[in-house]
């Protein structure tokens, strides 16, 4: 049997290889993927835990918040408030920072999260997610404000994801390439599972939801027009489509065999640049992404080089094999 590499054996072996992750980062990483392993449990628990259905709260975008999302919420603060490797963090479920307590000592970092992506999918037993990205505290003064966390995504320390599926699995990057943990649930243990992943610069698949196609604008539809022509139309072949409905399923599928996943703008609300969060949701995903030789904008830049204004920022999506991801954006670019 071939030997099995721990998430610990893994960090500690990338800290003397390559000296990308300190003990503060390493200690972040595992409360994470501690918390992730609490939040599974809860998640497989379903109807026998009394976990589903909403909670009955609104959230600082007003969604309607689920059980889950809030035990989630919890789950990933209490992990990680007290071993004193974080300044301050931000998640999709609160409408402010939450800075360490007084009582801790407070760390070099900074962690975001959605702590639980794909909430329309909870109840209905379909692949979920959390979603974090780790950027460096500036400043070496306790006091922290919103402001500290307005940093482009290319600043990041370190960004991952785990998928609650039928495995649950943790993908993670500290700016070396992914790695890939998939749980021993007999064991308790993530073990590595995959490294050195590439996303294939071509594919045939597309994700996004097309229900909203009549409110995209030109470029986006004459992307997805022009894939649905398939082999008879100007792009010559024929394309699969895809759409979980978790960013986080829908990612890492394209991260495991290839896609281009899209949250276009729509005109219904002009304003609003897109549905997702550009700093706990597109810069995480975008960041592992570009590490597995894919490509993220906006449709029109680089996502991670967009300067964050707001905590709960929102933005569009679309990311994935870079040959489409860079088809999409020139569309946008000519405006046409
Ligand atoms: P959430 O963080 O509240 O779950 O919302 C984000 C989710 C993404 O996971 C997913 O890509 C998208 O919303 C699905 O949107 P839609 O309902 O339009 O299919
Ligand atoms: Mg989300």
């Amino acid at each position: 049997m071939s030997k099995r590499i721990s998430l610990t054996q893994y960090l500690v072996e990338q800290q003397r290889e390559h000296g990308t992750i300190p003990a503060q980062l390493r200690l972040l990483i595992e409360v994470v993927a501690r918390a992730c392993k609490r939040i599974a449990i809860a998640v497989n628990k379903g109807a026998l835990g009394d976990v589903l259905g909403t909670a009955g709260t609104d959230n600082v975008q007003g969604e309607v918040q689920k059980k889950l999302d809030v035990i989630s919420n919890e789950v990933l603060i209490e992990a990680n408030e007290w071993g004193g490797h974080l300044a301050a963090m931000a998640s999709e479920e609160m409408d402010s920072i939450h800075v360490v307590p007084n009582r801790y000592p407070q760390g070099e970092y900074m962690l975001l999260f959605d702590p639980l992506d794909g909430s329309s999918n909870i109840d209905v037993n379909i692949s979920i997610g959390t979603i974090f990205s780790v950027l460096r505290k500036i400043g070496h003064a306790r006091g922290i404000s919103e402001e500290d966390f307005l940093q482009p995504g290319k600043q990041q320390a370190a960004a991952g994801y785990c998928v609650y599926g039928p495995q649950t699995t943790l993908v993670l990057t500290v700016g070396s390439g992914l790695a890939m943990f998939t749980l021993d649930r007999e064991t308790g243990s993530w073990v590595l599972t995959d490294s050195d992943i590439r996303i294939p610069e071509d594919t045939q698949e597309f994700a996004v939801n097309m229900s909203n196609m009549r409110h995209w604008a030109p470029p986006m539809k004459r992307y997805i027009d022009e894939c649905l022509a398939g082999k008879t139309g100007p792009r010559a072949k024929d394309f699969n489509m895809r759409w979980v409905g978790s960013m986080v399923a829908d990612v890492h599928r394209l991260i495991t065999r290839g896609g281009v996943f899209i949250y276009p703008w729509d005109q219904r609300e002009p304003e609003k640049p897109g549905k997702l969060r550009l700093m706990y949701e597109a810069n995480p995903m975008a960041f592992l992404v570009e590490q597995a030789g894919g490509a993220a904008t906006n449709a029109k830049e680089r996502i991670l080089d967009l300067q964050p204004t707001k905590l709960h920022e929102r933005v569009s999506v679309v990311l994935g094999s870079k040959n489409e991801v860079e088809r999409v954006t020139a569309y946008h670019r000519e405006g046409g």
